[in-house]
């Protein structure tokens, strides 16, 4: 999309004009024009008459102005790991079943293919980079939101909903301010890293810790949803639920794995049919939190979207062995901008309001939630906000699709670190798509240094650790050709059609390079607020230890041959981890 498409998404007449969708069954018709037709400001007589059998059809909604918001994040949640996207092995009726009742969408964008990026797009509208979450090492603090930035519960706390995020955060660890229920919304019951172990975790509940139980993460999560729901029959409600599956640690009920590991062939392998094991589960457990929602009399009084941050990990689990799987037509995975990286499942329900049993071709980005449930409000931005990336694509899920929204333009670009133009990045505009592979040098991890920042939190209680202040100039080796696929011919981009279409390749290259040093300012005045209140945070409080941080750590197991852990100094160990905050 482009930028001058951005900041007119909460016009009014997007969220109310309409021509009735064609193919649609009468209720429906009725229903949708109920919504459409009380904004008119003036109405023939057949608009009077289908009002009127609107009314008799079906009463309005009194008691809730406007409806809840349920938005259902998965972590790690590839393209092909649902039934309704063509998967023949995994079982998962709940949300198959939630397709049938609304719209399943084949071309939706994560804004990244990687965790904190991702959720930084879903969560402020906005391309990720604008924001500052970049990447996901917290200890560098590239997860971070700004707090300039304004997020979904900002807008919706601001509107008067009730707000909860549960589950994973993983866009700000170590300064408290980034926290969820410092972000707008009033309840954060979840961990604020990037991975949690689904039987020994660890969450808070605002500020106070809440160790494990015995339960299973998945199910605690969903446990805690189905609570929200029953506390907040009357009250609207903008519920970010993030869930943590089936994102490694690979972990899950016994009974389920066992079912895979019976129904897979050995080929496939463990590692799979743990994933398939932690999808269904995730999807049982949906289907109690939906059934509270019809309990709660809400069912049609609540928008519902389920959808993923980033495609699927094919690589090798240390334990289990080959994650691969089936993920549709689509090349690459998740940290990739190939469409397997960034193009995720995602059904849409509003039953009632949207045309149940839709499939909805148009492509949809991952920034225009925001915007779309932000509009059925109908209340002004919070003060301060800034102007969205996203658009309302509510018209669109009515049944309405507009040749604008099938030429928007995309854009996506992920590497380690500072941010590089043509590493991993990529521009759509309808059937084109021109890439950038990623290049070595700009994708490589700096292990030693990032990892203790993950690893800590699947096991140990929440800590806190001043932000390491140090970033490595933006690395790249030599820079790789574009390449450009029909994404409509050639969904797997295969072929790449460059030398044909030179005219192409030129024409997208320039709006992408346009696009780069326009969110590149934005990260860089981003970066410089995180660290002006990292440092604000930690004036007055006592560095940690970080000798006693890294005792007993297992880490360790990281740790080069031959290194004896009694005696050895973390601090060299892992050498740059620290970095100058020990001595700040
Ligand atoms: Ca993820």
């Amino acid at each position: 999309m482009s930028a001058s498409v951005a900041a007119g998404i909460l016009k009014k007449e997007d969220r109310v004009g309409g021509v009735m969708g064609e193919g649609m069954d009468a209720p429906l018709v009725a229903r949708c024009r109920i919504q459409h037709d009380l904004f008119m400001k003036s109405a023939s007589i057949i608009h009077l008459l289908f009002l009127a059998l609107a009314l008799w059809a079906r009463p309005l909604s009194a008691a809730v102005p406007f409806p809840n918001v349920l938005f259902i994040l998965a972590d790690d949640l590839g393209y092909g790991d649902l039934g309704c996207y063509g998967n023949p092995q995994i079982d998962t009726p709940v949300l198959d079943q939630l397709a049938r009742e609304g719209a399943r969408l084949t071309a939706h964008y994560s804004p990244s293919p990687l965790c904190s990026p991702a959720r930084a797009g879903y969560l402020t509208g906005r391309f990720n980079h604008r924001t500052g979450a970049v990447d996901v090492p917290s200890n560098r603090g590239l997860d971070r939101i700004a707090l300039s930035e304004k997020t979904m519960g900002d807008y919706f706390h601001e509107a008067g909903y009730a707000t909860a995020l549960m589950g994973k955060w993983h866009n700000g660890l170590y300064c408290r301010d980034y926290l969820p229920h410092h972000r707008g919304f009033d309840l954060f019951y979840g961990f604020a890293n990037g991975g949690q172990d689904y039987w020994k975790w660890n969450l808070l509940r605002n500020d106070e810790a809440v160790p494990h139980d015995g339960r299973y993460l998945t199910d605690v999560l969903n446990d805690e949803a189905v609570r929200f729901i029953q506390e907040h029959k009357t009250k609207p409600f903008l519920l970010f639920l993030a869930h943590h599956a089936p994102h490694s640690p690979l972990l899950a009920p016994e009974p389920l794995v066992k079912k895979y590991r019976q129904r897979l062939s050995k080929e496939v392998g463990d590692a799979v049919a743990v994933t398939y094991a932690m999808i269904e589960s995730m999807d049982a457990g949906l289907g109690r939190v939906f059934q509270s929602l019809k309990e709660a009399g809400l069912w049609e009084k609540t928008v519902i979207v389920f959808t993923s941050d980033n495609g699927p990990v094919m690589g090798r689990d240390p334990q289990l062995g080959s994650q691969k799987r089936f993920n549709g037509v689509w090349s690459g995975e998740k940290q990739d901008v190939l469409e397997g990286g960034i193009r995720v499942p995602c059904i849409v329900a509003w039953p009632g309001t949207i045309p149940a049993g839709q499939v909805v071709e148009t492509p949809v980005h991952g920034c225009d939630w925001l915007p779309t449930f932000f509009a059925l409000t109908g209340q002004t931005a919070p003060q301060g906000a800034k102007p969205l990336d996203g658009v309302d694509i509510m018209p669109l899920l009515k049944g309405r699709p507009s040749p604008e929204l099938l030429e928007r333009t995309f854009f996506f670009q992920r590497n380690r670190y500072a941010p590089v133009k043509h590493a991993n990045a990529a521009i759509r505009q309808g059937r084109w798509k021109l890439y950038w592979p990623g290049d070595e040098a700009s994708l490589k991890k700096d292990s030693a240094r990032d990892n203790p920042s993950y690893v800590r939190g699947i096991t140990e209680p929440h800590w806190e650790m001043p932000l390491d202040r140090q970033l490595d100039a933006p690395t790249q080796g030599q820079q790789p050709a574009p390449q450009l696929f029909d994404i409509v011919a050639d969904p797997g981009e295969k072929k790449d059609l460059a030398r044909d279409h030179p005219d192409q390749v030129q024409r997208l290259a320039a709006q992408h390079d346009a696009w780069f040093s326009s969110v590149l300012v934005d990260w860089q005045k981003s970066r410089a607020s995180i660290l002006a209140t990292d440092r604000e945070y930690w004036k007055n409080r006592p560095s940690p230890n970080p000798t006693a941080l890294f005792n007993d750590f297992w880490i360790w197991k990281s740790a080069p041959a031959g290194t004896d852990r009694d005696t050895a100094d973390p601090l060299k160990v892992f050498r740059g981890y620290w970095s100058d905050s020990t001595t700040n």
